[in-house]
């Protein structure tokens, strides 16, 4: 089936006992057994939940998987995705990756003897120079959050099935709508549901998605184990957000593109991150991995002077943490979402004070267009 049909479908199908079109709100903790052990295979509601699974084989059929396990936020996805491995395994990570996955990485699994190294993995290079006789995992966000760089998904498979370490790619930027790296032989992809997935920025969620048998029994065996599970109504709103992913993504992707493409020329702008452009140094990859290049733009206004008169000046776009939703961002990675990463780090990445990140919404083009225009002429 096609993308939209999909959406709109899979995974759920009219209520048996009434005909309801619109999967219910399990709201329940437990289920009732006919007898000791009897039951219609459901038994409590950590282990399993009907609105949980509707959403759940929804998000995978979109992004080409056959087991998609959920969680009760992107961060509770990555930790027991990182809970799959042992004390003193290794995994190699993106040097540029969202704060909080690099918080929970540096703070929490490295405390526990899980080894990290950080790296440019835009680079074929620099994974096979980081890869470790201990290394058992790859983590790649592409693009990265907030700097836009992006890996080679077909460059990551090739390295680390070779040496059978696997391989997990942060899809949350471009949502299966634009990117779906289990086609190019990804054996993990994890979104934070937070973001496109849901859209209307009312639930926090997420969700890993694999074609492997014993990847999925694993990670349900630690959903049901550890308990990061999204509660029902949360799972609700976000099976009835994907129905108009597709269409949300092209109006947010169209916006994204007037606003660069305004944007790369005006004199207040030292730099422009957005793939879509020619001028980004991997526009030729983005193409080739990307059926879109999403809509999230950074950029560096050369001071915290002039990002913070930006970021407050803006009336539409709202200031506030977050991304993919149907309402205009604006925010400061430096003091907000980045501001767990150590300074010279963030500085080496291009996340400078003067460093601002949009995620543009599905308001009207122009009305954004001019947004921006009133803001930059204030510093
Ligand atoms: O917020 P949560 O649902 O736990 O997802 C974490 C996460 C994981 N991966 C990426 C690429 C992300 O961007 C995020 C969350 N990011 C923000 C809250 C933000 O404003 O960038």
């Amino acid at each position: 089936m096609g993308f939209q049909t999909d959406a709109v479908h899979a995974g759920q199908k009219p209520d048996s006992g009434t005909g309801a079109i619109m999967t219910p709100i399990f709201q329940t903790s437990t289920y009732v057994q006919e007898e000791i052990g009897k039951h219609k295979g459901y038994e409590y509601s950590r282990t399993q939940n009907p609105t949980r699974h509707a959403m759940e084989k929804n998000i995978a059929t979109l992004e080409k998987g056959k087991y998609g396990i959920a969680f009760s936020s992107g961060l509770a996805a990555i930790s027991s995705i990182i809970q799959l491995l042992e004390q003193g395994d290794h995994v190699i990570c993106t040097n540029n990756v969202y704060g909080g996955t690099f918080r929970v990485f540096d703070t929490v699994f490295k405390k526990f003897g899980v080894l990290f190294t950080y790296t440019d993995t835009s680079v074929k290079k620099n994974i096979e120079e980081a890869i470790t006789p201990k290394t058992k995992l790859i983590f790649v966000e592409t693009p990265t959050n907030p700097m836009l760089t992006l890996t080679s998904i077909e460059d990551l498979v090739s390295v680390a099935k070779a040496k059978k370490i696997m391989t997990v790619v942060d899809n949350t930027f471009m949502s299966p709508y634009f990117q779906n790296p289990l086609q190019f032989g990804v054996d993990l992809v994890v979104h934070s549901s937070t973001k496109y997935i849901n859209g209307h920025s009312d639930v926090v969620g997420g969700i890993a998605v694999t074609n492997d048998d014993q990847i999925a029994q694993k990670l349900y065996f630690l959903q049901n184990a550890v308990g990061a599970v999204p509660g029902p109504m949360d799972c609700f709103l976000v099976l009835r957000a994907t129905k108009t992913l597709a269409l949300r993504m092209r109006e947010h992707e169209k916006n994204a593109n007037a606003l660069a493409a305004f944007l790369q020329n005006h004199n207040r702008i030292k730099r422009i991150y957005y793939p879509g452009l020619s001028s980004h140094p991997q526009h030729e990859l983005a193409k080739k991995q990307m059926s879109g290049y999403g809509a999230i733009i950074s950029i560096d206004l050369g001071s915290l002077e002039n990002a913070k008169k930006f970021a407050e000046s803006l009336k539409i776009f709202a200031l506030a943490e977050s991304l993919g939703g149907v309402e205009s961002l604006v925010e400061h990675p430096a003091i907000m979402t980045h501001a767990s990463v150590p300074k010279e780090i963030r500085e080496s990445l291009g996340i400078t004070d003067g460093l601002i990140r949009l995620s543009v919404g599905v308001e009207d083009e122009a009305d954004l267009v001019n947004d921006v225009i009133q803001a930059l002429e204030k510093i």
